[in-house]
């Protein structure tokens, strides 16, 4: 199995996580961002978005970070990151798709602003808009984590893997944060994974 992906990248680290917690062996490439080799031909052959991560199994090519955490956790971890039973399956599938439609849009004005750009460069403006609808959306996940320990139902399965790569940035800057206290204990929850704290907890960059 390959995986091309630079590990500071979000989309990424979710494949990573998911890899790491059914303990596949792979190997990792890296491209992207300093990295470059997304325009190249041998690698837009296999993504033409140009874009990370992208995924190798053997004759499967994927591309799109969340298809990749439920085919492997479908392929390698069913009864375990996958479940069999449609309904509690697509209780995850809910949470995977919230995240990428609700949360990443403001994540990205927030984060490319706070993390990516110096001070002068920042759009102030457009940081504290996506802080600000990042809060109210991180809410709904909190008020669900007050009645059930996982986003994907009692336990730890694959809808918890991309929020667990977003709220990294959320709960280790230095930012206002409303009070979320069932989305916090879940974060521990999280932490004390070590695949969680391998692939997820790096360096913010
Ligand atoms: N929807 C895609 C988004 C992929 C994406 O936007 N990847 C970013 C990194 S998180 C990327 O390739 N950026 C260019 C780069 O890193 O050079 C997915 O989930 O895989």
């Amino acid at each position: 199995m390959k995986i091309w992906g630079r590990l500071d990248s979000t989309n990424v680290k979710k494949v990573l996580w998911c890899a790491d917690e059914l303990a596949l062996d792979y190997q990792r490439i890296d491209v992207g961002g300093r990295f470059g080799g997304l325009n190249e031909q041998d690698y837009r052959a296999l993504n033409p978005n140009g874009l990370i991560p992208c995924l190798q199994d053997g004759d499967l090519v994927l591309w799109e970070s969340n298809a990749m955490v439920r085919y492997l956790s479908a392929r390698y971890g069913e009864g375990r990151l996958y479940d069999a039973d449609p309904a509690a399956r697509a209780v995850a599938d809910k949470w995977m798709d919230w995240a990428t439609s609700t949360l990443v849009p403001p994540y990205i004005a927030w984060f490319i602003n706070r993390v990516r750009k110096a001070p002068p460069e920042r759009d102030d403006e457009a940081m504290e808009k996506g802080r600000q609808t990042l809060a109210r959306a991180l809410a709904v996940a909190d008020q669900t984590l007050a009645r059930q320990p996982y986003l994907s139902g009692d336990r730890f399965a694959m809808g918890d893997i991309p929020l667990g790569c977003l709220v990294y940035a959320w709960f280790e800057l230095d930012i206002e944060r409303p009070p979320m206290p069932h989305l916090e204990a879940w974060y521990g929850r999280l932490r004390k994974r070590s695949a969680y704290r391998d692939r997820v907890m790096i360096p913010i960059t």
